[in-house]
């Protein structure tokens, strides 16, 4: 490949990031790029416990908007120093289910936490650093709510009401019109069309940056 992006695949529970991801990797893979797949939170030893401890039901304990956020980001910082950037570095894509936008979205839209109190943890966790290219797989909620909660058990974020997804979703929309890397693809049609419009954005992404094995 010319030169290594980073691909990030975001949306609601339910959106079916799951297979966008697994579709994604396997069409990069086919060109001959070496890729490696991350997930957030998580992603390292201790995000990985972050992300345990972020979506445990803490039962009577509150765990405040501002602990939340502050989670996500310590995550994140693990992660891009550790796993992300070195893999760019290397010559590898990275191909991540969620990242920074979640926070924007479910923090900031869901938990309504003002954007400009968010600004000063991405300035110190990302300095600048943001996706080539991001995938948002856009569900309702009503929709995605019913797809992940015929799974069993709900996590913490995932007992929320749907108003707060409703946030969530309508934060979304507006972080991809302002993002020029940012694909919202329609996750509410048969799994078949949604699978040919992410190819489809997928092979734009990568005629449009000459990315071509070699
Ligand atoms: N979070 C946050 O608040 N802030 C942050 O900064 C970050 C995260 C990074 C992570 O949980 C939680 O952390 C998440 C956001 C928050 N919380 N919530 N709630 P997670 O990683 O465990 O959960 P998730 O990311 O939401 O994953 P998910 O529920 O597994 O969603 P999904 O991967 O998109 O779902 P899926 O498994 O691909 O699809 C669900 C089912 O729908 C599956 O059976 C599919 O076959 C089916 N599906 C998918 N597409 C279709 C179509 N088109 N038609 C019919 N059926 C379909």
């Amino acid at each position: 490949m010319s030169s290594a992006k980073f691909v990030v695949i975001e949306g609601l529970e339910g959106a079916g990031k799951s297979s966008a991801v697994s579709l994604v990797k396997h069409a990069i893979e086919a060109t001959g790029a070496s890729l490696v797949s991350t997930r957030e939170p998580g992603g390292t030893p201790m995000a990985e416990a972050i992300r345990e401890c972020v979506k445990h039901n803490w039962r009577d304990e509150q765990v405040t908007v501002q602990t939340e956020l502050l989670l996500m980001y310590a995550a994140r910082s693990q992660l891009v120093h550790n796993v992300i950037k070195p893999a760019l570095e290397q010559g590898k894509w990275v191909l991540a289910d969620r990242h920074d936008m979640s926070s924007r979205a479910y923090q900031g839209g869901g938990r309504q936490i003002d954007e400009h109190l968010i600004e000063p943890l991405r300035d110190i966790t990302l300095q600048g650093f943001s996706p080539d290219l991001t995938l948002y797989m856009d569900v309702e909620p009503a929709v995605g709510l019913a797809r992940a909660r015929g799974r069993g058990a709900l996590d913490r974020i995932e007992l929320e009401d749907i108003s707060f997804f409703e946030r969530t979703r309508e934060r979304y929309l507006l972080l991809c019109q302002q993002d020029p890397n940012a694909v919202v693809i329609n996750s509410m049609q048969p799994i078949e069309k949604v699978h040919q419009d992410i190819r489809q954005a997928l092979q734009l992404f990568l005629d449009k940056h000459a990315c071509i094995p070699g």
